[in-house]
């Protein structure tokens, strides 16, 4: 018997330099730094800048709402719109997104409503929408759990022989978690049709990617698990457009999952209740604004002559309707039953659940007397 063990080759290391098509003057990019990726023609990036237009404004519209004190906490994402939104563009509407708290923006790119999404961040629901009818799954606060939901649906959906793709943001922290290296792991053995997209917005909170990994790329990664990595600059849409759909046209086609990492920047705090200037210089954020992906992508849109005066303008009024109509819908008192909280957590009653429910009915009775007797 021999001991010779055939082991196939691995895939090649992820490109040392993040894969860009736009640079940061709004020109196309040649040679080695593009891996070969295609510019998407100029409809879909019209598409794409008038998605991340949209997005930036609905998170300047909630920002002022949480400092109104009308929601409780907001997790925003400005920067990184060309990450959560190429991902997005990527997938058909059989796929599944399993998104973290910070990927509101993908959420709304996908459809669902601004009031739906903004009663998690009020607290008025664990989940404001219906997964289902939006293939999204609740926006998961326990880091990297997400990952590993995206690897069971997508392992599901291959053994039903459905065409379903599943796509799941991660954060750099969040790889770190024995969750991560799990969903990796297994999705590469049983070859299930998911895509991993790590934003690496270089903080976990206060914690600097130098802290959180001494890997080169997290996409480097990726070769261990058995299954290909890309190192894209998470600013360039058009990059991040080209190799997500790459990679979910790969998982349909039943090759197995990608690790994809987009490097950007998170600009703002981590959540509104969080102080960034106790963990990293301000001269540092303020360089990552010659880098804005919007910025980018315009120049670039500004350069084909695909920006006249009527198609900014229209976007333009696009932008404010929304933050017209979230502010509108925020400003009104929703009517809530708390009990329904107890609701939808199981599928059929169980005892320790109703006791709960029982001991907030009678507080609620008690509390409506009390209110009741004042006033
Ligand atoms: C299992 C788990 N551990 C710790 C936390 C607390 N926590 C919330 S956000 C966060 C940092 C996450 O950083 P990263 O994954 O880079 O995502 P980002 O917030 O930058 O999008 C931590 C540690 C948590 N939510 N879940």
């Amino acid at each position: 018997m021999s001991n010779d063990v055939l082991v196939p080759a691995p895939p090649t290391l992820p490109t040392h330099k993040p894969i860009r098509l736009i640079d940061e003057t709004g020109r196309a990019v040649t040679g080695t730094q593009t891996a070969g990726f295609r510019m998407p023609d100029t409809d879909t990036l019209l598409s794409l800048y008038r998605r991340m237009v949209l997005a930036r404004r609905f998170e300047a519209q909630v920002t002022a709402l949480t400092r109104q004190g009308r929601l409780a906490t907001y997790p925003s994402a400005l920067g990184q719109e060309a990450c959560e939104i190429a991902s997005v563009a990527a997938l058909a509407q059989q796929d599944w997104l399993f998104p973290t708290y910070r990927d509101t923006i993908a959420l709304l790119t996908r459809g669902v409503s601004p009031v739906e999404i903004l009663s998690f961040f009020r607290g008025d629901w664990h989940t404001g929408f219906d997964p289902h009818a939006h293939r999204i799954s609740p926006q998961s606060t326990p880091l990297a759990t997400q990952a590993l939901h995206a690897v069971g649906l997508a392992t599901a959906a291959k053994l039903k022989q459905d065409d379903t793709v599943a796509l799941t943001f991660l954060g750099d922290g969040s790889t770190s978690e024995g969750d991560a290296h799990e969903a990796f792991n297994f999705a590469s053995v049983w070859q299930a049709p998911v895509v991993f997209v790590i934003q690496n917005n270089q903080y976990a909170i206060s914690v600097p990617y130098s802290k959180q990994s001494r890997a080169r790329t997290l996409a480097d990664r990726a070769i261990g698990y058995g299954m290909p990595g890309y190192y894209v600059d998470g600013n360039d849409v058009a990059a991040m457009y080209a190799v997500v759909t790459a990679a979910v046209e790969r998982a349909r086609a039943g090759h197995g999952p990608t690790l994809i990492e987009g490097l950007t920047y998170r600009m703002e705090a981590h959540t509104n209740s969080d102080d960034p200037t106790r963990y990293r210089e301000t001269s540092e954020t303020a360089g990552w604004l010659d880098h804005d992906p919007i910025d980018r992508v315009e120049k670039h849109l500004d350069r084909a002559g695909a920006l006249t005066t009527a198609v900014r303008a229209s976007i333009a009024a696009e932008a404010e309707a929304l933050a017209t109509a979230t502010r509108d819908a925020m400003n009104e008192t929703p009517v809530l039953d708390p009990l329904e909280v107890f609701d939808h957590v199981y599928s059929a009653a169980r005892p320790a659940l109703l006791e709960q429910r029982a001991f907030l009915a009678n507080e609620l009775a008690h509390t409506d007397t009390r209110e009741a007797g004042a006033a």
